[in-house]
């Protein structure tokens, strides 16, 4: 039995970043397909908030650990994985300002603009999810797409300066986690900046198979919402 267990959830990016993250860091993990699961009895147990991914592992205080930065912050810790996640305090402090700012800034955009594409449910409180009418939807989920160059500018500018990813010659998790988000923006064909691209096909041939088996996941649901039926 391997010693990671990993459960996923196979369309979602916030998947694909742990599920490319144990690919590249070499870790010994089984994956376990969740799909329809989340909402059940046993589920709820090991994890009250219902989130993939979700890594069980006997070391863990509660057994489990969700949110996918801290999943991969976690392993990077115990394993030692000093180029994935340097220890140096600065550079550290780098790797998780670009990771917060994704969760916090990036993220929600992303979801504004691409969710209703994607057939996935908006949060409570979004236009997405409440009985407005499907003109102020879809002006919400523009507005929304409309925001994103800031923050990614902002990754260009700032994270990266100049350097080929976040982390300088080679990714570190930050990386992982915003070339996995950027992934999404395919379902709303998004036009990426010519640096953006240049940076996810720079992440994928320097990560290898590690990158291009679980997207494909994504990439493949991606296709099919896209495809008329
Ligand atoms: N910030 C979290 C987001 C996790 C999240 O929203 N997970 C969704 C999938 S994208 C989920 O598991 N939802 C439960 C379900 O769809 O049943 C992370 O980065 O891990």
């Amino acid at each position: 039995m391997a010693e990671i267990k990993l459960h996923i959830l196979k369309p979602s990016v916030n998947n694909l970043t742990a599920r490319i993250f144990v690919r590249a860091a070499g870790l010994d993990f089984e994956e376990v397909d969740v799909w329809g699961q989340t909402q059940s009895p046993e589920f709820l147990k090991a994890n009250p908030a219902r989130l993939t991914p979700m890594l069980e592992e006997e070391g863990l205080p509660r057994t489990t650990l969700w949110e996918s930065c801290a999943i991969m912050q976690y392993l990077c810790n115990k394993h030692g994985l000093e180029q994935l996640y340097p220890s140096d305090p600065a550079q550290r402090a780098m790797v998780d300002s670009a990771m917060f700012y994704l969760i916090g800034t990036l993220y929600p955009l992303v979801a504004r603009a691409t969710y209703p594409v994607l057939h996935f449910p908006q949060y409570p409180g979004e236009v997405g999810w409440s009985e407005a009418d499907e003109a102020s939807k879809a002006e919400a989920q523009a507005a929304a797409e409309a925001a994103l160059g800031h923050p990614l500018e902002v990754y260009r500018e700032f994270f990266m300066d100049g350097k080929r990813f976040i982390g300088g010659e080679h990714p570190v998790i930050a990386d992982i986690r915003l070339a996995a988000t950027l992934e999404f923006l395919d379902a709303i064909d998004y036009a990426l900046p010519d640096w953006a691209r240049e940076y996810m096909a720079a992440m994928e041939s320097e990560l290898g198979d590690a990158y291009a088996e679980p997207a494909a996941d994504v990439r493949g649901y991606i296709a099919s919402v896209k495809t008329p039926a």
